[in-house]
């Protein structure tokens, strides 16, 4: 999805993020660079200008944010300047206080509502616990009545149709009142498609709107066409007001252009987006995550760059000769302790970790041991870092003396490292040692 304005939009913020200062020149560059990728992107001109602008207003002023570096919070700006230009807020779909509540689904030709209004069927039943009926109100295509039957069974949805020979705005009010009679939490009602917006479908359109007076419209917008779909939601929401977009096609080679302006241009946010044919591609759109997706930055991404940062390969690789040949040292400890806090405070870290945060969230990470224990292995000679079993009596209380502790911090710290040696042989089966034992010992 988007993967070239992905690349694009990544590749100038990795040059950003690295800078410890910005001038206001590194910042127009790298906005020049970045108008560039969201054109390219097919993003509307106007919506480009506005968010450049806002981005570099932001940027060179005074938006501190404690402790990123101005390269890190130019990213962080680009982050949350995309979000609040796809809507900010993910958008709930409402009910109706009095069910059923309706929902008409409009959209040019092929742009997906048929497969939509089923995908929308399946995910309320399953996400709300709704019982569903679909209404066939398209009797213009052929075999577009024999297509909603199949998807609505396949949703698990009743499907309403009379068939090809009534006027659908008629078969509407009657798939309203059977919905209603039939104690149905929802009626999404599929609509029939044109070319081009006409008057006659908007008319069609206005005439059922008027006659079920629907919860919500939403308009179905092909993203693959990109400043096409947008110019049509500006059409439509010209003549038949409708309350949110469900974008489709958004697993295609779509560019972004019209999940990005969509909401900018009509004032309308992006409720769904689908992104398959099949039933269950279908999600709530969320602004945020869409940003995040799009300039590639989970928290487990920076998670990862940050201990890329930290440990060098070939160190890891001397460390893990060193466990399996027992050379491990108090050294090696030492700067395997350093590693672990290059990383950042160990609290914030673990809390990145999916799954691990949860089982170590209760676990007390106090900084100033590192400082103790660090103190004294910097106290004993470079043989006893390498033999701790010389440490015994007159050795130990130099030690203790040395670094400000007392014989029993030495004493533990020795039988720690000791057991952690022990660990170690075992996880080192030709992996990275294990952060957690690693942790869990040196406390
Ligand atoms: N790849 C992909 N294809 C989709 C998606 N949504 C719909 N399609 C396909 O797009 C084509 C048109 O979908 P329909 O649901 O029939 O579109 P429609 O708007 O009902 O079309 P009309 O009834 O002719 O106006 C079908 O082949 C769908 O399988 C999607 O999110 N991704
Ligand atoms: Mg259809």
């Amino acid at each position: 999805m988007f993967d070239s304005l992905a690349d694009k939009l990544q590749a100038t913020l990795a040059e950003v993020r690295g800078h410890g200062t910005l001038t206001e020149a590194d910042v127009n560059s790298a906005m020049r660079e970045i108008r560039l990728a969201l054109l390219e992107a097919d993003v509307n001109f106007k919506v480009v200008k506005s968010f450049t602008n806002a981005v570099k207003e932001r940027a060179l002023g005074a938006d501190v944010i404690g402790k990123l570096n101005p390269g890190q919070q130019v990213v962080k700006i680009v982050s949350d300047e995309l979000t609040a230009l796809m809507g900010g807020e993910s958008p709930e779909l409402p009910f109706a206080s009095r069910p059923p509540t309706v929902i008409v689904m409009a959209g040019l030709q092929g742009s997906g509502k048929t497969t939509a209004t089923g995908k929308l069927a399946r995910f309320l039943r399953e996400q709300h616990n709704s019982s569903v009926a679909v209404a066939a109100c398209d009797v213009y295509r052929p075999a577009a009545v024999e297509q909603l039957v199949k998807v609505g069974r396949q949703a698990g949805a009743d499907v309403y149709e009379q068939g090809t020979d009534r006027d659908p705005v008629k078969i509407a009010a009657w798939a309203r009142d059977r919905a209603q009679s039939e104690g149905k939490d929802v009626l999404i009602v599929d609509t029939s498609g044109r070319l081009h917006v006409d008057s006659a479908l908007m008319e069609e359109l206005a005439q059922i709107k008027r006659t079920v007076r629907p919860t919500s419209v939403l308009l179905v917008v092909d993203a693959m066409t990109g400043q096409d779909a947008v110019q049509v939601a500006e059409q439509f929401a010209e003549v038949v007001d409708f309350d949110g977009v469900v974008m489709t096609k958004l697993d295609g080679d779509a560019r972004g252009g019209a999940a990005l302006s969509v909401k900018a241009i009509t004032g309308k946010p992006i409720v769904f987006a689908s992104t398959g044919e099949k039933l269950d591609q279908f999600e709530r759109f969320h602004p945020e995550r869409m940003a995040q997706r799009i300039l590639g930055m989970g928290d487990v991404m920076s998670l990862i760059e940050k201990a890329e940062q930290a440990y060098d390969q070939r160190q890891a690789a001397e460390l893990e000769r060193k466990f399996r040949t027992r050379e491990f040292s108090l050294d090696d400890f030492l700067e395997q302790m350093k590693q672990i806090r290059r990383l950042g405070p160990l609290q914030n870290l673990l809390a990145m970790i999916p799954g691990m945060s949860k089982e170590l969230r209760g676990v007390n990470l106090d900084e100033r041991e590192f400082d103790r224990v660090q103190a004294i292995i910097l106290s004993m000679t470079p043989q006893e870092r390498r033999h701790p079993e010389l440490i015994k009596g007159s050795r130990r209380l130099r030690i203790a003396k040395g670094s400000g502790t007392n014989v029993q911090a030495v004493k533990a710290l020795i039988a720690q490292f000791e057991q952690m040696r022990k660990v170690m042989r075992q996880v080192s089966s030709g992996r990275m040692p294990d952060l957690g034992a690693l942790m869990r010992q040196s406390r």
